[in-house]
């Protein structure tokens, strides 16, 4: 009979379906769905479909997503006067916004003002926090660690300092991200420039350094483990305590390659961590933004990040100039710095062009309100530049 060897055996495991462990009879809701096998799912994963468990948490997290998701929808469906050909055709850029500046931390201002906004963000806020309770549940119950809840609970610390704690100390919702595919990449946009450039925020590079680390290390790891697994090296919860040939090949490539190898064991806290970091690290990044410091090209300079004449830079090759032999684009005038830096002699400003007629300064305070309201936002509208 064949069997299951390791992950180079092209055979699907077929076995009896697993119905896993026995759960409480008086259980509020019964594990639902198959089990069934799919040949096609077997290619990317474990060929058993289902059951799936459902629980008060999970079951409470999802009607609580569809309320949220609906009203986000429903309310991209009227700015397109419900629409359905335009709904498809807009539908990246639809979005719904925040409430104006003006309401502050009104718990309902007017709906078509962000109180529809509110209201999704409230079930969609409240669903994340009930799946995180279903993660929790779900690992106590089976006897496992609590390592993907609380992986799972620093994503939420981002999301909850970006749309809730953030716009609190602000004092203001109006600072919370957009519902919206492309408008959230606008708000992104907008929050660099409005607070002098988020590369300057030591948070935002440390949020960059565990983003690209974990990638790294996820690249290796996976890459080991599918090296080695034609000596078993995928079975790597038993290698921790007994190494075996695969474990001590891996071990051996990486310390001849650059001197130092993590152990089975080390090598997923490096992966946990480092995800952790990301959000973690992030949140904090985003957090102390407007609240504690109001510019980060200020504070580099001020800490010796930054210099503070930038002429000390050489011109960065810059998008709008083609160096392929093409006709250059007349020149744009150059967006001043605070203070308003003099013209170079050297370089007299050409027929002052302006830039895109909404786009305001670098460094001035765009915030959300570049976002177009409700209803008017079916278009990309900024060309923003950074500094
Ligand atoms: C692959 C797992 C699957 C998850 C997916 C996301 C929704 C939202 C709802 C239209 C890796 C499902 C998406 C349910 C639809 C409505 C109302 C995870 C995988 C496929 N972003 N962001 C995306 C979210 C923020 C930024 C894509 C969420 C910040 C940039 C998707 C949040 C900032 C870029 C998306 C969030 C920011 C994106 C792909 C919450 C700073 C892109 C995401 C809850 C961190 C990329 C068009 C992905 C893109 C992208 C969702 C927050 C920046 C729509 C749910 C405010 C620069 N973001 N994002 O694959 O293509 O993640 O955008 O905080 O370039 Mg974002
Ligand atoms: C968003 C955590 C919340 C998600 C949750 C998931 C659902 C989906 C799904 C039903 C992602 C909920 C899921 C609802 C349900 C289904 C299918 C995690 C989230 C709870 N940046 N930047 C980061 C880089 C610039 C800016 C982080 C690089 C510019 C802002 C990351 C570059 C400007 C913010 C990062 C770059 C700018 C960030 C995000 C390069 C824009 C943030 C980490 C090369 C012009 C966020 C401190 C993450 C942050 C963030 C990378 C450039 C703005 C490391 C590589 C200069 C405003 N940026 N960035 O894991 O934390 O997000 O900053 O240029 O808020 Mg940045």
């Amino acid at each position: 009979m064949t069997q299951y060897q390791h992950i180079f055996t092209r055979i699907q495991v077929a076995g009896p379906p697993e119905a896993g462990v026995e759960i409480p009879e008086d259980a509020a809701f019964e594990r639902k769905g198959g089990p069934r096998l799919s040949y096609w799912i077997g290619k990317i994963g474990n060929a058993q479909l289902g059951p799936i468990y459902l629980g008060f948490w999970g079951v409470t997290s999802i009607i609580a997503f569809a309320i949220g998701f609906t009203i986000i929808g429903l309310n991209m469906a009227a700015d397109v006067n419900w629409n359905p050909i335009r709904f498809v055709r807009e539908l990246v850029w639809l979005s719904l916004d925040p409430p104006l500046e003006e309401h502050g931390l009104a718990i309902l201002p007017p709906l078509r003002e962000g109180g529809w906004w509110l209201i999704a963000g409230f079930f969609i806020t409240l669903s994340i926090l009930l799946w995180w309770v279903r993660m929790y549940r779900r690992a106590v119950s089976l006897g496992l660690g609590l390592h993907v809840c609380w992986a799972f609970a620093a994503a939420i610390w981002l999301f909850l300092v970006l749309g809730f704690i953030r716009p609190i100390f602000m004092g203001s919702w109006h600072h919370a991200v957009p519902f919206g595919i492309f408008s959230h990449l606008d708000w992104t946009n907008n929050f660099s420039l409005e607070w002098g450039n988020i590369f300057w925020n030591p948070f935002h590079a440390l949020s960059i350094v565990f983003l690209y680390g974990s990638v790294l290390l996820f690249a290796m790891h996976g890459a080991t483990i599918l090296a080695v697994a034609r000596y078993g090296g995928e079975r790597e919860i038993e290698q921790i305590a007994d190494r075996g040939t695969a474990s001590e090949r891996a071990a051996l490539f990486w310390r001849w390659t650059m001197g130092f190898n993590a152990s089975m064991e080390s090598i997923h806290r490096w992966a946990w961590w480092f995800a952790m970091l990301t959000t973690l690290t992030g949140g904090i990044g985003i957090l102390i933004t407007g609240t504690v410091v109001e510019d980060w090209t200020e504070w580099g300079i001020k800490h010796g990040i930054v210099p503070a004449d930038f002429s000390m830079w050489p011109d960065t090759p810059d998008s709008t100039v083609s160096s392929w032999g093409l006709e250059p684009e007349p020149a744009v005038a150059p967006i001043p710095v605070e203070p308003a830096a003099p013209a170079t002699p050297a370089e007299p400003a050409a027929p002052a062009e302006p830039a895109t007629p909404a786009a305001p300064a670098a460094g001035t305070d765009t915030g959300t309100d570049t976002m177009a309201p409700a209803g008017e936002n079916a278009a990309p509208t900024t060309t923003e530049q950074q500094q």
